[in-house]
């Protein structure tokens, strides 16, 4: 059986293989989207990460015929009312574009002291399996916004982001221990038990 990571994103998709892989799901071959035949991206207009991420899921279900997992995410800042949020990847205006997205909001926090720094990121997974189920769930993930980037993992406003209960910055842990907390992690570890028994039929 296939299952398709339904994402442009690397970083995002290195995150979810190594989660979906860990499972051990059998005889389940993921792929990402470089896998299959290319189709157009549709824009992501929903106000909500959920209606995102069932958006995309669909899309590539029906483009591909395989059952999809899509994850639309962010970072939402309460000193910014919540934003960049499902704006995140395109944040500066140019989608995809970490270093812009990520100096646009430290500029943006400049003069916000370091107590109303805080913000979390929020994950939401769909899984969408072609005319059959649609499940969607949620990861959060609170922090806070520091002044200055540090760290070389992860993607994204990882560099900026330092976890609750840490002193490193999420691009500081390893992969495993970002995976073990996560927003991506718990909400991808929610999705899971029904991929096995999507698997398991
Ligand atoms: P796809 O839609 O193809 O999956 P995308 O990058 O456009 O890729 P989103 O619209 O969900 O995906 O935007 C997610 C953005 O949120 C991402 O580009 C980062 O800027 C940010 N983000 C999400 N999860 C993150 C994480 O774990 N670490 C750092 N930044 C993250």
């Amino acid at each position: 059986m296939r299952i398709l990571l339904a994402t442009r994103n690397a970083g995002k998709l290195d995150e979810l293989r190594r989660i979906v892989v860990k499972r051990g799901l059998g005889e389940v071959r993921v792929l990402g989207l470089s896998d299959v035949e290319d189709f157009p991206e549709a824009p992501e207009t929903g106000a909500t990460f959920e209606e995102n991420a069932v958006a995309k899921a669909h899309d590539a279900a029906k483009a591909t015929g395989l059952p999809a997992i899509a994850d639309d995410s962010g970072l939402s800042i309460d000193a910014l009312g919540g934003m960049p949020g499902v704006l995140s990847a395109r944040w500066s205006g140019q989608h995809g574009d970490d270093e812009a997205n990520l100096r646009l909001v430290l500029g943006q926090l400049q003069d916000v002291p370091d107590e109303r720094r805080g913000g979390g990121f929020v994950s939401a997974a769909a899984f969408v399996v072609p005319d059959g189920k649609e499940i969607v769930v949620r990861g959060e993930w609170r922090g806070t916004i520091i002044r200055e980037p540090r760290g070389t993992n992860g993607f994204g406003y990882d560099p900026i982001f330092v976890p609750d209960g840490e002193t490193r910055t999420a691009a500081q842990l390893q992969p495993a221990e970002k995976d073990a907390v996560s927003h991506r992690g718990k909400a991808l570890r929610s999705l899971l038990p029904h991929l096995q028994e999507y698997v398991e039929g």
